[in-house]
């Protein structure tokens, strides 16, 4: 079983000179899963100066959540961040975005993932928006710090039901953004059940030409864009046997074609979804992933009950990806 040393002290937040110093928590991860102490899912990596910062939704727990249906076990109100400078002793930023900082949204934190260009941190984010835009939709928010705060870029959806053809999960298929930098271009990439690819503006916050679809198999969810010695990477959940697991495509550029390269993973542990986040830190590459093994104070794992993993990522020689194997 896994042994997670809780050092609670007072950590002056010296990594960031413009973040505010505030009362923080460290802890040594020994294992999976990393986090024992909140439920955690949908797993962003971001490394930047030499940290590595884990931004995840926090699963949060009520009465009745066992038995709801319908898209109702989730509850996401906020999206958490972690940081580490060697993968062992973490530190716990608490929450650094919620949905409520949208003035547009009404609630449900859905997956997301940060990105640094020209020294502003840019939040992705999955919430449901409320009139006029309706559905899931993708917002961004933006800071000076990779732990905020964050403020909403726009003051309006950045991808919203409208924009997408309503296909396969109609008004929630506009969910789990994933951006690349590339150079000048810097892409996103989304969806459920379609999964679709724009490129965004030099101000990345606004797209800049049309929305495609790419059509790799099984998509479900979940989508981690990435690039590793000349070539494009596009991660997500796909359909397993009842339950998702990680498939992956290849290509020489963004434009495509894509080239479905097989399973990532297996399925995770309990739970019906997983959700890839993948970085190259310290010279090691590692995929972040969620299963549901978790119990904390006699509440079991589920499906709205995540808790983040890790494990080491390796290549072959023609650049795919070797399965991974989820450890304890
Ligand atoms: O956490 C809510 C949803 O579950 C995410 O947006 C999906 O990727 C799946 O993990």
């Amino acid at each position: 079983m896994k042994r997670l040393f809780y050092v609670s002290c007072m950590v002056m937040l010296a990594a960031c000179s413009n973040a505010p110093q505030k009362n923080v928590k460290t802890f040594v991860s020994e294992g999976n899963p990393i986090i024992t102490d909140n439920f955690t899912a949908d797993p962003a990596p971001l490394v930047h100066e030499g940290t590595l910062y884990l931004y995840v939704g926090h699963d949060e727990y009520y009465e009745g959540q066992d038995s709801a249906s319908g898209g109702k076990e989730f509850n996401i109100t906020e999206w958490l961040c972690y940081s580490t400078d060697d993968m062992k002793t973490w530190t716990d930023h608490g929450s650094v975005l919620k949905p409520t900082d949208f003035k547009w949204a009404v609630g449900e934190a859905w997956a997301s993932q940060v990105v640094e260009k020209d020294g502003k941190f840019y939040y992705y984010t999955t919430v449901q928006a409320g009139e006029p835009f309706t559905g899931k939709a993708v917002g961004v928010a933006v800071s000076d710090s990779p732990t905020g705060p964050f403020v909403d870029a726009i003051g309006a959806p950045l991808v919203h039901d409208k924009m997408t053809d309503n296909g396969v999960r109609g008004w929630w298929n506009d969910i789990d953004p994933t951006v690349l930098i590339d150079g000048d271009e810097a892409w996103l990439c989304w969806g459920n059940g379609t999964c679709f690819l724009a490129k965004l503006k030099s101000n990345m916050i606004e797209l800049d030409g049309e929305i495609k679809v790419v059509d790799v198999p099984r998509f479900v969810e979940g989508p981690w864009l990435h690039k590793h010695n000349g070539i494009y990477y596009l991660t997500y959940a796909g359909m397993g046997e009842g339950r998702e697991n990680i498939a992956y495509a290849t290509a020489e550029s963004m434009e495509g074609p894509w080239t479905y390269q097989g399973e990532l993973t297996g399925m995770a542990e309990n739970s019906f979804t997983i959700h890839p986040g993948i970085a190259e830190f310290n010279g090691q590459w590692y995929l972040f992933y969620h299963n549901a093994v978790l119990t904390i104070d006699g509440i079991q794992g589920a499906i709205g009950r995540r808790s983040v993993c890790v494990d080491k990522l390796f290549y072959n020689e023609d650049g795919t990806m070797k399965y991974v194997e989820q450890t304890k």
